[in-house]
């Protein structure tokens, strides 16, 4: 067992004795995932104040062979921020450097540390009449490098794209502990390979996200959601052309909600849906610069009860009202956990193939888990589903996921659109990812990270690096 007593000494020289945390109780909350489902043996939890403090921990955790975890606002759902077992990896907590250090409402663009809150960049930048448009239910605790190194996606992926769309730059501290400023505030940039993008979504395996510069876009000034019930997913995918038709390039959100979410809400959270049941809920959202959104809303629904399509719907006649319709898809999460027995996927299929896959992946659920129910939410208009099973008490988890992901694979889909690999989807990934493309992945590895000191164990397993067992 390697003694770490020099390397603690050395980062409380770095960060200051207060920075560098041991005891069980002060690492407990950096030692587990947000569901509470994997845990790990931190050696110490070390929260720099800035980038040359990352650096300096980076090079002392190196040359005492601990490995590094980075960590931000642990809302992942893929255990990417959780540490191993064996005592010897620093999680390394950004949430000291949170300063917004630029924000440019003409150039659009917002240099902004690690450590930085989603929802505090967001509300800095509705100040200047600008919006950072990633949104998704953890923004109040989400930190800025996280949703980098996750490419997060959210609810207005649709309009906007996934985080990897809205990055200009970033600062990243590699193995060495090099820092590279690559900062620019540039829309145009070809110089070369654009090697930003390997740290984005790269969950922290390759380098540190220290910080980034986004693109801002013009805040919406107006902005209306409306929720509709309908009786299968092939309707709801009817709407979906519908309202590309009638709301087009307004349209921020397009959510499928199953009506056992809706009943988990209901019974969870306390909230209860305005209008009358189908099968499925939609809940879209148009939001613009421009005016006119609520008349293109209203034929939208018009149209889908015209044609048969909706069975029940209702606009939101005001922001509070958007609210209470938007609290039904947020709490879905939360009513999920508090139900217990909840097992996660995060799945994207081709459009056309979203109701064959539903039907196909249900059946392969229920012949391996009698009973189990289903908690199907997700971005229908990115043709992403939270398709996560709900087991009543004991039941074979590796046998669910490959029912869930064997279907998606024959449908050329993906088993993560926008949560990541992690800890949790690694076995599913090595699985069922072609070799090419796994080996593609390590040799990125092997050459940004060769000695794999970087969140060793996640997204690619460790033994690939550093040639043993874990
Ligand atoms: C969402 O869309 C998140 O709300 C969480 O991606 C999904 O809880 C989940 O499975
Ligand atoms: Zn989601």
């Amino acid at each position: 067992m390697t003694d770490f007593r020099p390397l603690l000494d050395e980062l409380r020289r770095i960060c200051g004795e207060n920075q560098v945390l041991t005891t069980a109780s002060d690492v407990e909350a950096y030692a587990t995932d947000w569901k509470r489902s994997a845990k790990g043996t931190p050696l110490c939890v070390v929260r720099p104040a800035n980038t040359a403090e990352v650096a300096a921990i980076i090079k002392a955790a190196g040359s005492h062979g601990a490995a590094v975890v980075p960590h931000g606002g642990n809302t992942g759902l893929a255990a990417g921020a959780t540490p191993g077992n064996h005592g010897d990896e620093i999680v390394l907590s950004l949430g000291r450097m949170k300063a917004i250090r630029d924000l440019d409402p003409v150039g659009m663009t917002v240099e902004v540390e690690a450590g930085a809150i989603l929802q505090t960049v967001r509300h800095e930048a509705e100040k200047h009449d600008r919006l950072l448009p990633v949104s998704l239910a953890a923004e109040g605790s989400a930190m800025i490098g996280g949703i980098v190194s996750t490419n997060a996606g959210g609810i207005n992926v649709l309009r906007y794209g996934m985080t990897r769309a809205l990055v200009l730059g970033l600062e990243v501290v590699l193995a060495d502990g090099t820092v590279v400023d690559g900062l620019r505030h540039l829309r145009k940039d070809n110089a070369g390979y654009d090697w930003k993008q390997l740290f984005i979504g790269a969950e922290g395996t390759l380098g540190v996200v220290t910080a980034a510069v986004l693109r801002l876009v013009p805040l919406p000034r107006d902005s209306v959601t409306a929720l509709l019930s309908v009786a299968d997913v092939e309707t709801a995918l009817g709407i979906f052309t519908l309202a590309q038709n009638t709301v087009g390039d307004a349209l921020s959100a397009f959510e499928l909600i199953s009506a056992t979410s809706i009943s988990l809400v209901e019974k969870h959270a306390g909230l209860k849906s305005p209008i009358a049941a189908g099968e499925w809920y939609l809940l879209v959202e148009a939001s613009s610069s421009l005016s006119g959104l609520e008349t293109a809303m209203e034929t939208l629904l018009t149209e889908a009860f015209e044609r048969d399509l909706a069975l029940d719907g209702v606009v939101a006649a005001s922001h509070q009202q958007a609210q209470a319709l938007w609290a039904l898809r947020e709490h879905i999460t939360e009513a999920e956990a508090r139900e217990g027995g909840g097992l996660k996927h995060d799945i994207s299929v081709p459009f056309g193939a979203m109701a064959d896959f539903l039907i196909e992946a249900g059946n392969a659920v229920a012949a391996v888990c009698p009973g189990a129910g289903f908690n199907v939410f997700g971005h229908l208009g990115d043709g992403n589903l939270h398709y996560n099973i709900l087991l009543n008490g004991a039941a074979d988890h590796e046998a669910v996921n490959r029912a869930v992901h064997d279907t998606v694979g024959r449908h050329r889909g993906s088993i993560s659109a926008e949560h990541g690999i992690g800890r949790y989807r690694l076995s599913e990934w090595l699985r069922t990812k072609a070799e090419p493309e796994q080996r593609l992945s390590r040799a990125i590895k092997q050459a940004i990270d060769p000695g794999g000191l970087f969140n060793p164990g996640k997204l690619l397993p460790k033994t690939s690096i550093a040639g043993g067992a874990e």
